[in-house]
C-alpha cells in the first residue's frame, strides 16, 4: 500500500501538481532572465540586467499536447493501462516496410507481397504497446496516407538503401511528410534498410541524400537495418520509445 501511495505521489508530480523551487544561476548576461520569461510567458522579452533576483511561478503543463502526453504518462506510470501508440510506417514501394512490420510482430523474416492499401498490426516492445500502420508505398496509393495522420505517435520512414536511383524521390516524399501539420512534434525514425546488399549506400550517404542533417523541425533519428535478419530494427525502436516518452 505504501508503495502504491509513493507511485501515485510521483505520478501526480507529472502534472506539475507539486511546486518545485528552481534556482537559476550563471554568469552575467548568460540568458537566465530571458529563459525565465520564456518559461513563464512562452515568448522572448526584452530584459535588463538583474539587480538582486527575480521570482516567477510557472506551470510546466503549458500546451494541450504536453497535457495529453502527461495524462498518458500518468496512466502508464500507475500501470493501470498501457495505451497503444500509433506508429505510421511509410516510404516508397519495395523499401521493406511490411518486412519490418512482420519482424516486429513475429521476430522472424516473413515473405511479403506488395501492400495494397495498408496493414495494421499490434505488438509490444519493452513496456510499450504499439499499433503499427504499414501503408503501400505505390505512388498511386500514397494519397491514401493523408487520411490516417490522426493520433500518430511516431513516423517510421523506410528507405531501400540499395535503390540509389529512387533516393531523390524518397527525399521528396519524406520532406513532404515533415511539412504536414498533423505530424508536427511527431518524432521520425528513418530506417536505412537492406544494409545486407553489397551495393547498398551507407547510412551516412543516405542521410546526406535525404538531407537529414538539415532537419530542425522534428526529432529525427537515422538507423541502418536489415529487415531480413532484424539487425538494427530494435536499436531504432529503442530510440523511438525514448522519443515518444
Ligand atoms: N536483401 C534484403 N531484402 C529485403 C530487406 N527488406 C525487405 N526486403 C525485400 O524487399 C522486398 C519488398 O519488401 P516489402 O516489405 O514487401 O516492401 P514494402 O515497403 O512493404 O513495399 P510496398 O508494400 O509495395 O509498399 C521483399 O522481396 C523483401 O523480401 C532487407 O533488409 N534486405
Ligand atoms: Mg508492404
Amino acid at each position: 500500500m505504501g508503495n502504491m501511495y509513493a507511485k501515485i505521489r510521483s505520478a501526480l508530480d507529472l502534472f506539475g501538481g507539486k511546486r518545485h523551487r528552481i534556482i537559476m544561476l550563471g554568469l552575467d548576461a548568460a540568458g537566465k532572465t530571458t529563459i525565465l520569461y520564456r518559461l513563464k510567458l512562452g515568448e522572448t522579452h526584452h530584459t535588463v540586467p538583474t539587480i538582486g533576483f527575480n521570482v516567477e511561478t510557472f506551470h510546466s503543463c503549458k500546451t494541450k499536447t504536453n497535457c495529453a502526453r502527461r495524462f498518458r504518462q500518468f496512466f502508464d506510470h500507475l500501470q493501470w493501462r498501457n495505451t497503444p501508440r500509433k506508429i505510421y510506417m511509410v516510404g516508397l514501394s519495395n523499401a521493406g516496410k511490411t518486412s519490418i512490420l512482420y519482424q516486429y510482430k513475429f521476430n522472424e523474416a516473413t515473405s511479403t507481397v506488395p501492400t495494397i492499401g495498408f496493414n495494421v498490426e499490434s505488438f509490444n516492445y519493452r513496456t510499450m504497446s504499439f499499433t503499427a500502420w504499414d501503408f503501400s508505398g505505390r505512388e498511386q496509393l500514397r494519397p491514401l496516407w493523408r487520411y490516417y495522420f490522426d493520433d500518430t505517435a511516431a513516423v517510421i520512414f523506410v528507405v531501400d538503401s540499395a535503390s540509389t536511383v529512387l533516393m531523390q524521390e524518397a527525399a521528396e516524399v519524406l520532406h513532404g511528410l515533415l511539412k504536414v501539420s498533423e505530424l508536427k512534434d511527431v518524432p521520425f525514425l528513418v530506417y536505412v534498410n537492406k544494409q545486407d546488399i553489397p551495393t547498398c549506400m551507407t547510412v551516412d550517404e543516405v542521410a546526406e541524400a535525404l538531407q537529414l542533417n538539415n532537419i530542425i523541425s522534428h526529432d529525427v533519428h537515422v538507423q541502418g537495418c536489415c529487415a531480413q535478419t532484424g539487425d538494427g530494427l530494435y536499436d531504432g525502436l529503442d530510440w523511438l520509445c525514448s522519443a515518444i516518452h
